[in-house]
């Protein structure tokens, strides 16, 4: 196998939005840049005063950017209210958690990755033996497949990671001309069981070789510059760009070459409507990639000032998606129609999120719900057609 630019990057470099974040995009890095940023509203922000923030209703009291629960059922959600065009990087410590470090993980020193399945010579890689393939791997964001509005939406961020392509480990090993995928495999085992069985134990995934190469996928090794933490997976996680959470393998430990006959995963099978698979194959093979179509949601109502009256404006993020959406647009409930969203530009990184505003009069106070979609029919919003990311705002006063 030979590791391929991932068709993603080529898309984004090919398309010529955003100039500014593709200056010097000769080069195929075009994935390190962080999200996009519109031009903003600067007569709302040089004139205006900032009051308040307006709530979301019907959502979460659990506090968010703190961890709570183990193994399994340990959790994060991250605080996507404060977004901002410096902060589209989360820090480690605020970077949503989806079942913390597995008790009984006592882990090797140093840390090996069983390689097995149709491969000419089984092996064991020891991960220091990698260390030559690292490389800065850019800004990429994941989504949990079950993030959802009981959770403020918190099972979502970004980061900046080093790692290893996987593709170019595969190139490393002995594989069988008859092996057309690869299961990987995590360290999953915890004392206690998830409550109500909620989650099962057992992460591993397979992926088709054409999937490995689309995507760039890669065994993540460090995170913002610091070694992978404890709860993301240390020493080593998968992370596929504009797939699913679920996909993302954490304590990689086994790498196991099948080919089209290979079942689906349990934790496939977990996940399978989740990411909208059509039933629940029994065959990996059967399972379409777990992509994230793109997605947009407010993260915070602005309540401002300006000339004497009440304005918001409605700050948000898009995310997903394989090309960018040209332009976005925002319902407010029944009563307003659709309206385009003012300050939005096509993200020029589609492994990670941007942001976009746009201001509002609502017409007298209550509760709105607020949904966008992608003002362009050919564009897959799988999501976003089913209002998913929808969010109800209070609005307590208006001029
Ligand atoms: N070993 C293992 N890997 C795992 C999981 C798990 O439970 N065990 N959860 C998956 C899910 S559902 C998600 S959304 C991501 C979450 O990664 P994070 O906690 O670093 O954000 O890890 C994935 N990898
Ligand atoms: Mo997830």
């Amino acid at each position: 196998m030979h590791a391929r630019v991932p068709r993603r990057r080529l898309l984004a470099s090919g398309l010529g939005v955003s100039g500014s974040l593709l200056l010097g995009c000769g080069s195929e890095r075009i994935r390190g840049a962080p999200g996009g940023v519109p031009a903003g509203d600067d007569d709302l922000t040089t004139r205006g005063t900032l009051l308040d923030t307006a709530p979301f209703v019907g959502e979460t009291d659990t506090p968010l950017d703190t961890p709570f629960n183990q193994g399994l059922d340990g959790r994060l959600y991250t605080d996507l209210s404060t977004l901002a065009p410096d902060t589209l990087i989360v820090p480690n410590a605020d970077f949503y958690i989806r079942t913390r470090y597995p008790d009984r993980l006592v882990p090797p020193d140093p840390w090996t990755i069983q390689v097995g399945g149709l491969v000419g010579t089984e092996r064991t890689l020891a991960l220091p033996d990698l260390a030559a393939l690292e490389s800065d791997q850019g800004t990429v964001l994941l989504e949990c497949s079950g993030n959802a509005r009981g959770a403020a939406f918190g099972l979502l961020s970004s980061a900046a990671w080093s790692g290893i392509p996987l593709a170019a480990v595969l190139a490393e090993l002995d594989v069988d001309a008859s092996a057309t995928r690869v299961l990987v495999s995590g360290f999953d085992e915890y004392s206690q069981p998830s409550a109500n069985n909620q989650s099962q134990p057992g992460a591993s995934w397979v992926f088709g070789f054409d999937d490995i190469a689309r995507t760039g996928a890669f065994l993540a090794t460090r995170m913002n510059g610091e070694p992978l933490p404890l709860d993301h997976g240390a020493p080593v996680r998968l992370i596929v760009p504009g797939w699913y959470g679920c996909t993302c393998i954490k304590w990689v430990n086994e790498l196991d070459l099948v080919d089209d006959t290979a079942p689906s995963t349990a934790q496939m099978r977990e996940f399978a409507s989740r990411t909208m698979q059509n039933g629940t194959p029994d065959f990996a093979r059967d399972f379409i990639p777990a992509e994230i179509d793109v997605a947009a949601m407010p993260v915070r109502v602005e309540k401002w000032r300006l000339d004497g009256a009440f304005v918001y404006r409605v700050v948000g993020v898009v995310w997903g998606g394989s090309v960018p959406a040209t332009a976005l647009e925002i319902s407010f409930g029944d009563s307003g129609g659709w309206q385009p969203v003012e300050d939005y530009m096509p993200p020029a990184n589609l492994e990670t999120w941007s942001l976009w505003s746009t201001r509002w009069q609502p017409p007298a106070p209550g509760d709105y719900d607020i949904v966008l979609r992608v003002a362009a029919p050919a564009i897959r919003t799988r999501r976003l057609d089913a209002s998913y990311y929808l969010r109800a705002v209070g609005i307590d006063e208006v001029t």
